[in-house]
């Protein structure tokens, strides 16, 4: 991070006002792989543009990352819905990975939503196609979009108020701590057995360098409230004796749809 990812998360956000014709904005979802088909769950849109319309954004590189910005009004609430990110292991840098929330930030948003699909490692509790809300996270990607002697306060980084909210919404709702890796690989069987030692419940491949910008904040001190959650399409190498592959991830996310739509439907207003 510079001054520079600054500017241009700030410039981002201009032309994201200009083009959509909104001024503001309360709240940003950034939707991952599996989660794109519960943004229409949502409403109908105000406005959309594709992120490459914007300065700073990398163009999307996986099938349901969609990379598109979605306007929609939810419940008195409007909100800034990135259909798809940009994930470390594009090799864009660790400042193309934060440039959403940054930009959101910049727009004025002050609490982010972040959903993923994740690779579920406590198999005794989750089933594929749970979503799981995020009370914390394991930053393994050797990254972060921060440079700088800027020390961040992570106790908190996923707010325990809006946790709170989201178990309000929906009571069974299951837990677990993320740990973000790099990625492309999945992990080996080992690995595996490593992360659930380390006390990980999700892996994936994105969300932790967004939180951590996010928790930052913007220069002028403004920060965002973050909320997580993943959905877990597949269970970690070696826990199952399925393979892995992204098809199954989208069809994961197709067939939750419409309950991860609805409890964030039912948690933005609250938000
Ligand atoms: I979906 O098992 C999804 N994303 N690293 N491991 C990692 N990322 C993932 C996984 C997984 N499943």
């Amino acid at each position: 991070m510079s001054d520079d990812a600054f500017s241009l998360a700030a410039e981002a956000a201009d032309r994201l006002k200009a083009r959509t014709g909104f001024d503001s904005f309360d709240v940003a979802l950034v939707m991952g792989s599996g989660w794109v088909p519960a943004a229409d769950v949502l409403g109908e849109p105000a406005a959309e543009i594709p992120v490459t319309d914007l300065p700073g954004f990398a163009p999307p590189a996986v099938e349901g990352h969609a990379g598109r910005i979605r306007v929609v009004e939810v419940g008195g609430r409007r909100a800034l819905v990135f259909l798809g990110r940009t994930h470390l292991y594009e090799g864009h840098g660790a400042d193309a990975v934060a440039h959403g929330v940054r930009t959101a930030l910049a727009a004025g948003v002050r609490a982010v939503v972040l959903t993923n699909a994740a690779g579920g490692l406590r198999p005794e509790t989750q089933q594929v196609g749970d979503p799981v809300l995020i009370t914390d996270h394991l930053n393994l990607t050797a990254a972060t979009p921060l440079v700088g002697a800027t020390f961040v306060d992570m106790t908190e980084a996923y707010s325990a108020r809006l946790r709170a909210l989201a178990l309000e919404t929906d009571p069974g709702l299951k837990q677990g701590v993320y740990a973000a890796l790099r990625g492309p690989t999945y992990e080996t069987p080992a690995e595996i057995r490593m992360l659930r030692t380390l006390g990980a419940d999700l892996v994936g491949m994105s969300t932790a360098l967004e939180t951590i910008a996010a928790r930052r904040g913007l220069p002028s001190g403004e920060t965002a409230e973050v909320l997580a959650f993943s959905l877990v399409t597949n269970l970690g190498a070696g826990l199952s004796d399925r393979h892995l592959d992204h098809e199954e991830v989208l069809e994961a996310g197709r067939a939750a749809a419409h309950r991860m739509g609805s409890l964030l439907a039912t948690i933005l207003p609250k938000l």
